[in-house]
């Protein structure tokens, strides 16, 4: 892998060592053999550093057992990932119905809703999500917790277009949020700037009781592309643990 995708897309860890990233990996591969097998072909790869891993596993059964399957990006990070792996890309234009799309999350909570986009690529993520017979989520324990905001205290990435960041940000405010922040580009340079071509806010909303309630009332403002919030979604996660084990949510 090149070095830019190895910490891209996620924004919040990197691809090396240590438990964290055995964790990573054995849920990755534990999501791949039980969901990757020949009754599908059309497979969505999210973005990240987990992901990384399910291409890693994807990579180890060989040319050939991965010529029948077409890869459906999720970012310009993903599209890299198939692309530079030989693996066959595919497009959500061309196949707007897919049968298996694997993404991880910044957190998930006990009903299997998640908070996504701290690589701020959740708007395509979200359409490649739902184009999905199966959304699967793969994560490391940090990202478990039962109520949202319980652990991802950065906020919920919301995409809006530049033209009407500031007035989202004051309507943000209105329905509680206390400091909504317009992300900013590692090196303070400029803001970050979507695949799509626009800006992300992070609203942390403290504890998200009602994330259903609170993703309408968001995605009505006007000038918000896409939130961060994947509600009634996810039809199975797999969690690697600390003690190294792996379970499915
Ligand atoms: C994407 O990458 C995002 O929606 C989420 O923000 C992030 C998770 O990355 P990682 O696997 O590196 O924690 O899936």
């Amino acid at each position: 892998f090149d070095e830019w995708v190895r910490g891209g897309g996620d924004g919040n860890s990197g691809f090396g060592g240590g438990v964290i990233e055995e964790v990573k990996r054995k849920a990755a591969y534990q999501a791949v053999d039980h969901h990757i097998t020949n009754s599908v072909r059309l497979i969505g790869i999210g973005s990240g550093s987990t992901i990384e891993y399910v291409v890693e596993r994807l990579l180890q059964r060989g040319k050939e057992a991965n010529a029948n399957f077409v890869f459906i990006p999720t970012s310009f990070q993903s599209r890299h990932l198939i692309v530079h792996n030989g693996l066959t890309l595919g497009d959500v234009d061309q196949y707007p119905e897919i049968d298996v799309t694997i993404d991880g999350a910044d957190e998930v909570d006990e009903n299997l809703n998640a908070i996504k986009g701290g690589g701020g690529c959740h708007l395509r993520e979200k359409v490649v999500a739902e184009a999905a017979k199966k959304f699967i989520i793969v994560a490391d324990y940090r990202k478990n917790s039962k109520t949202l905001g319980e652990k991802w205290k950065q906020g919920i990435p919301i995409e809006v277009i530049s033209f009407a960041h500031t007035r989202v940000i004051a309507e943000l405010k209105k329905l509680g949020c206390e400091n909504p922040t317009l992300r900013m580009a590692k090196a303070k340079a400029g803001p970050v700037i979507t695949d799509n071509g626009n800006l992300v806010i992070d609203a942390y909303f403290g504890l998200v009781n009602s994330p259903g309630e609170l993703l309408r009332k968001i995605k009505l403002l006007t000038g918000v592309v896409e939130v961060g919030l994947f509600v009634d979604m996810t039809d199975v996660v797999y969690f690697g643990n600390a003690d190294g084990s792996v379970s499915e949510k």
